[in-house]
């Protein structure tokens, strides 16, 4: 399932993106997460719990508490397709998002462990991280079939001694 994620603030163009998880295309519905209830939901897990393939959750501004909420910083960090990866020890990071294993199920169980939080490209394993799944990049891959293979070596080796 691809949900896009997005604070309110980020609608009005008022303040910069401060909470855009991910971009998918938007043919689903809208699902507003409001802590004051003024929304569909008022946790972020209700409204991702909601959503189908393609549906859109907008968080209003506010502090969420409670099961299925987090009120700390997320520590993204960068990786090789956007912006907001979770800081992870395990990738290199000095310290773990708290958004990493806090979902409610695993990884597995969700079909997202063939995607990624890490910005060292592996897969989500164990409980489910909280926040956007990257696909999964193959660096090596320099023929973009999805495989790291010969065919990506003899690229690389043409290649081999070129400067710019
Ligand atoms: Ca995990
Ligand atoms: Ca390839």
């Amino acid at each position: 399932m691809r949900v896009h994620i997005r604070n309110s603030r980020a609608a009005a163009l008022v303040l910069p993106v401060v909470l855009t998880i991910g971009v998918v295309g938007a043919y689903g519905d809208t699902i507003y997460v409001c802590w004051d209830g003024s929304g569909d939901y008022v946790t972020i897990q209700e409204g991702i719990g909601a959503a189908t393939d393609g549906d859109e959750v907008v968080v209003c501004d506010g502090v969420y508490t409670g099961e299925g909420n987090i009120d700390a910083d997320p520590l993204f960090v960068a990786g090789f397709l956007g912006d907001y990866y979770l800081s992870q020890t395990a990738a290199g990071q000095p310290a773990d998002s708290p958004c990493v294993n806090a979902g409610s199920d695993t990884a597995e169980n969700l079909g997202l462990d063939t995607r990624t939080t890490r910005s060292d490209q592996v897969g989500d394993a164990g409980i489910v991280d909280m926040g956007y799944h990257y696909p999964i990049v193959c660096v090596g891959d320099l023929d973009a079939d999805n495989d790291t293979d010969q065919a990506d070596l003899g690229i690389l080796l043409g290649d081999w001694g070129c400067t710019n």
